[in-house]
């Protein structure tokens, strides 16, 4: 990818839906060893080892708890280096006509297996940056797949043309997303749509920081392994 120049299509795909899908980004032969961290640190740590829970304190917590609890427990070497990659930031400018000057780094994104059942009720819709609909876009977010991840197995979820949902609908949006009762109506009379950031270890979504996005609960025997770096664009020209 180093050098990829975007077709208008996949451009004007990105302004319009708010993400962009890239596939095959990382090599399964440089994600591996990242993997391989992960396993022995959640061995490390008696949450997980040969494919089963150690039945730790974490599976007391609340799916989104787990979550946040693991990305601050697990420590993986080389993580920034091996998947925010030059090609990465030159996707960045490339979409956004703006190099992006730094990052906060990239943090690990984790949850344990058997979450319970799959559900859109009770999860934590938001955006990691405040900006205008309209302006500028104002940083992106990219996620990247360190293992398969197979569809309701804990993937990200994002609300594709959300960034362009503005003044009192936005406002309406967030709240039906927090009780999502007749959602389907929701989403067709806002034109938004729920995309799961689910495929192959390698892929590697970007996403425009104004779009809502949550965690979701992996019901799936699988850990979910997924990694993210922020990029604020706001002092990049
Ligand atoms: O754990 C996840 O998949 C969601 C991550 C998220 O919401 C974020 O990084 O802002």
């Amino acid at each position: 990818m180093t050098g990829k120049t975007f077709n208008q299509s996949e451009l004007d795909f990105f302004r319009r839906e708010g993400y962009l899908r890239l596939s095959h980004v990382h090599s399964k032969r440089c994600l591996k060893p990242l993997r391989e961290c992960i396993l022995g640190e959640l061995s490390r740590l008696k949450v997980w080892a040969g494919g089963k829970s150690l039945g730790s304190s974490l599976n007391n917590l609340s799916p989104f708890q787990q979550i946040a609890k693991l990305s601050s427990m697990v420590k993986i070497a080389d993580l920034d280096e091996t998947l925010n990659t030059a090609e990465i930031r030159n996707a960045i400018a490339d979409l956004t006509g703006r190099a992006p000057q730094s990052s906060q780094g990239t943090q690990p994104l984790l949850s344990l297996s058997h979450q319970g059942p799959w559900s859109l009720g009770r999860l934590n819709w938001h955006v990691d940056l405040a900006a205008k609909s309209g302006a500028e876009i104002p940083g992106i977010q990219v996620f990247y797949l360190i293992d398969d991840v197979i569809e309701h197995g804990g993937a990200t979820l994002a609300l594709a043309r959300s960034h362009r949902v503005a003044g009192e609908t936005a406002g309406r949006l967030r709240s039906s997303l927090k009780t999502p009762v007749d959602l389907e109506a929701v989403l067709s009379t806002t034109d938004t749509e729920i995309i799961e950031m689910s495929g192959r270890a390698g892929d590697v979504f970007l996403m425009d920081m104004r779009v809502l996005h949550t965690p979701s609960v992996n019901s799936t025997s699988r850990i979910r392994m997924m990694a993210t770096t922020r990029f604020d664009l706001r002092t990049s020209r």
